[in-house]
């Protein structure tokens, strides 16, 4: 049993790892983005509001992402683990996460924070742009994205590292090498309860 965040900026390859941890340690995957591009999908008017700032760089606004999320918590948090991919993005859903856990469910174990410098992030997703169809894989959009991370979501990195469960990962590496490191941290934790704090 072990539940994750797996936190960074936009394209630091958070979706690209969780689908690699969800396959070695068989715990559920629950994505905001994901949550948010199938109800965009569904044409609904809640997806229409979503849309309105995914589409200009925004954040979701923290009302409509906690109603979102607590469902999915509910539904997997007696069972093997959860790793939260692209939550809390804000210091308001890290405080409601926590909230949400204690009683029913665990608490985060660690969080994983995936380090990646600007120009590569914009080469990332300039790159996926070209067949993931996102609107906000624009060039202009992506940067203000990076700006919305530094304001609203750099502060979690000392939310985490204040309860001692921060993890930070050099992201810069491809994909494997990445996986590797990410897996080092997870299997020292699980092994020994140790959180390694950086690893290059
Ligand atoms: P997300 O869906 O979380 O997506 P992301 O930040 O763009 O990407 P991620 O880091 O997962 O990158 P990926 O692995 O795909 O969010 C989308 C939007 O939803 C947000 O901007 C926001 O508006 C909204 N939202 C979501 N959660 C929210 C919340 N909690 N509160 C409010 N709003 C919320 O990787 C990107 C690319 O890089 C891919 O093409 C991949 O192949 C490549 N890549 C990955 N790792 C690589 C590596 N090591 N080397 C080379 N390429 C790599």
């Amino acid at each position: 049993m072990i539940n994750l965040i797996i936190f960074g900026p936009p394209g630091s390859g958070k979706g690209t790892q969780s689908a690699r941890i969800v396959e070695r340690y068989k715990i559920a995957h629950i994505s905001t983005g994901d949550l948010f591009r199938e109800e965009m999908a569904k044409g609904t008017a809640l997806g229409e509001e979503i849309a309105r700032y995914i589409d200009k760089g925004m954040l979701v606004p923290d009302g409509i992402v906690i109603r979102e999320l607590k469902q999915a918590v509910e539904k997997h948090c007696q069972q093997g683990g959860i790793i939260f991919d692209g939550f809390p993005r804000t210091l308001t859903q890290a405080v409601m996460l926590d909230e949400m856990l204690e009683g029913e469910c665990y608490p985060v174990d660690l969080v994983i924070s995936v380090e990646v410098d600007e120009n590569e992030l914009l080469k990332r997703l300039i790159g996926r742009s070209e067949d993931s169809g996102r609107s906000d894989d624009a060039e202009h959009i992506i940067w203000k994205r990076i700006e919305v991370y530094k304001s609203q979501s750099l502060p979690l990195v000392s939310y985490y590292q204040n309860q001692g469960k921060l993890v930070k990962i050099n992201g810069m590496d491809p994909v494997d090498k990445v996986f590797k490191k990410i897996a080092m941290a997870i299997d020292t934790y699980m092994s020994k309860k140790e959180v390694i704090a950086e690893i290059q």
